[in-house]
């Protein structure tokens, strides 16, 4: 894109509240946790830090603060310089949300039709059935029967989150004020879009196809996701409300491998959305009709994936985000490197280096920047917490479902390993402060955490990364942080270009500035040493060693001559063209 925003240039943070640190000892995370720890991200080099079932727009969670405590960190972080996103959830309301119980209470209610209401089916036997045999996100049909007035409602998500009907113009109206200008009105600096493409459902209401035999509930996404009115209702937002306040909106647009559809969301020409968190990245591994049946995967489907989004932002006008963690998805070590003990810290410092060489605007997630693993894989399912890794595990471990014994036992262990790879509660387990506190310094111990802090805190946590320096995975992610503000028009906007595609071992990319400048990447993605050949060709002539993950590198280059290098397990470095 032609302009540069202050958005674009920014490292953005993600904040769980839940689990990123407790002020009051209740074990629960809170708005006054965060505005104690505003100063270590303005540290870490952070420009921008954010915050399911939302039953008043006006107001917060009460466990997690007020609306004071809001404005009190609005103020802090931009006393410092630093901007703050909240995170907007407006596909669907809560179902104890005053619309919703208005909605609920009669047919004739001025409010119905704020929400989706369908008649029953009937079988032939006279059996009822929901209006489609769509599965929700969270197991299960997206239908919920409601007895009193004799419909089911729509859920895509839990049945205590109803969605919101976007076709009702009085409706859009009411979430753009009650949702959007009251905090804007406050002083926020934009949205992260829960959900952002599945507000208009399409105008066919009809089952979809068997694609997961195992139940009736089948996958359905193909008939509410990028529905006909999308971008008509985004438009309307801009020109209602984001335009008013310059508002940056990061949009949420999970089912659209589509480069030329994910454009119409974020093209420059169109005003719509800033950018995006599309999904290809995080979704590998994920299984092909069940998510959490982890599927096994290969360095260069990461590298295409990669390659794809890169150009996407070189090639067209839009622009997009580099992020690989969110409080959705399994921990970035585990999953795309190796989190065993002597491996971990290196595997982290290697994913740094190739996020902050990216082009895009860079996301880190709360404890990404000090390495944090996954949930240990001896945690029995009674330590998850969240609803869609419960309701899978129930789903599948069901009685009634007619699998031999043999199957059965097969099932449970492709579960739990799923759940342990790419569970949404790896993100959510309490953010490792310190590992002489109790509870990792997360709450002060009065009351036990809602979820259970994982067993290696004394090993990962920021106090000893602090402590250790630019050694740490949290040093050096400072310094990587650095070094992509001061070399922005190679890293930050700079268009990628990747070789030896094919090689399963390690990925080598090399990004050109607009003054032709260079900068070339080699990543080792195995445990053993590897030899890389540098970029060659045009521009790539006398690249110099810049930074690496290893801090002896620097003297290991001095001797090296040619184009090969050889890497230690996990090694990742940076170059520069003279
Ligand atoms: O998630 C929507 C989404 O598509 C996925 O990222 C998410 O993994 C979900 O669990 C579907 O498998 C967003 C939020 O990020 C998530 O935390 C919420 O639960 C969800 O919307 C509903 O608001």
């Amino acid at each position: 894109a032609s302009a540069n925003p202050w958005w674009k240039d920014a490292v953005c943070y993600q904040i769980y509240p839940a689990s990123f640190k407790d002020s009051n000892g209740d074990g629960l995370g809170d708005v006054p946790g965060i505005l104690s720890k505003v100063d270590y991200l303005k540290d870490l080099g952070i420009d921008v830090d954010m915050g399911y079932d939302i039953s008043d727009y006006e107001k917060v969670y009460a466990p997690y603060g007020t609306v004071k405590d809001m404005e009190a960190l609005i103020e802090a972080c931009h006393k410092r310089g630093m901007k703050l996103i909240l995170d907007l959830v407006v596909n669907h309301t809560s179902d104890q949300h005053a619309w919703f119980k208005e909605s609920r209470s009669s047919k004739d209610n001025p409010k119905r039709n704020w929400y989706i209401w369908k008649p029953p089916r009937y079988t032939e036997d006279g059996t009822r059935l929901p209006p489609t045999n769509w599965r929700s996100y969270f197991s299960g049909p997206t239908w919920e029967y409601d007895e009193h007035t004799g419909e089911y409602y729509l859920h895509l998500f839990a049945k205590e989150q109803p969605d919101l009907n976007w076709e009702n113009e009085e409706t859009r109206k009411a979430i753009y004020d009650s949702a959007m200008r009251f905090w804007l009105d406050k002083g926020i600096d934009g949205f992260r879009v829960d959900v952002v493409n599945m507000y208009s459902k399409g105008v066919e209401f009809k089952d979809a196809p068997v694609l997961d035999s195992r139940f009736y509930e089948q996958p359905a996404w193909m008939y509410y996701a990028n529905g006909p009115r999308m971008h008509e209702f985004l438009r309307e937002m801009n020109q209602e409300v984001l335009n008013h306040y310059d508002a940056v909106t990061v949009g949420e647009l999970p089912h659209t491998p589509e480069p030329q559809k994910v454009l119409e969301y974020v093209g420059a020409g169109d005003k719509q959305l800033s950018m995006v968190f599309q999904f290809d990245l995080v979704a590998l591994g994920q299984g092909q009709d069940h998510k959490y049946l982890f599927e096994k995967w290969e360095l260069p489907e990461l590298k295409d994936i990669v390659a794809k989004w890169q150009q996407f932002i070189d090639g067209t006008d839009g622009w997009t985000t580099v992020f690989c963690e969110n409080h959705d998805q399994g921990r970035f070590v585990t999953r795309y490197a190796s989190d065993a003990p002597h491996e971990r810290e290196a595997s982290a410092k290697l994913l740094s280096l190739m996020l902050c060489a990216l082009t895009g605007t860079l996301f880190i997630y709360q404890g990404q920047e000090i390495g944090m693993i996954n949930v240990p894989k001896s945690w029995p399912i009674e330590e998850y917490r969240d609803i869609e890794s419960l309701n899978f595990y129930r789903t599948m471990t069901d009685p009634a479902r007619s699998v031999n014994e043999q199957e059965r036992a097969a099932e449970l262990a492709n579960v739990m390993r799923g759940l342990q790879i790419l569970g949404r509660d790896n993100a959510r387990l309490p953010m490792q402060w310190s590992g002489e506190a109790p509870h990792a310094g997360f709450t002060d111990g009065s009351t036990e955490p809602w979820m259970r802090v994982h067993d290696l805190y004394k090993e990962i946590n920021v106090e000893r990364q602090v402590h250790d320096g630019e050694g740490s995975v949290l040093g050096f992610w400072k310094r990587m942080i650095r070094f992509r503000k001061e070399y922005a028009n190679l890293l930050v906007h700079g268009a990628f270009e990747g070789f030896a595609m094919e090689d399963k071992r390690t990925f080598v990319f090399g990004k050109r500035g607009e003054n032709e400048e260079r900068a070339a990447v080699v990543l080792n993605f195995t445990g053993e040493e590897q030899e890389v050949e540098l970029p060659s060709g045009a521009g790539y002539e006398g690249l110099v060693f810049a930074v690496g993950s290893y801090e002896d590198a620097a003297s290991e280059e001095e001797s090296a001559e040619g184009r090969l290098r050889q890497l230690r397990p996990w090694e990742g470095r940076l170059y520069l063209s003279g």
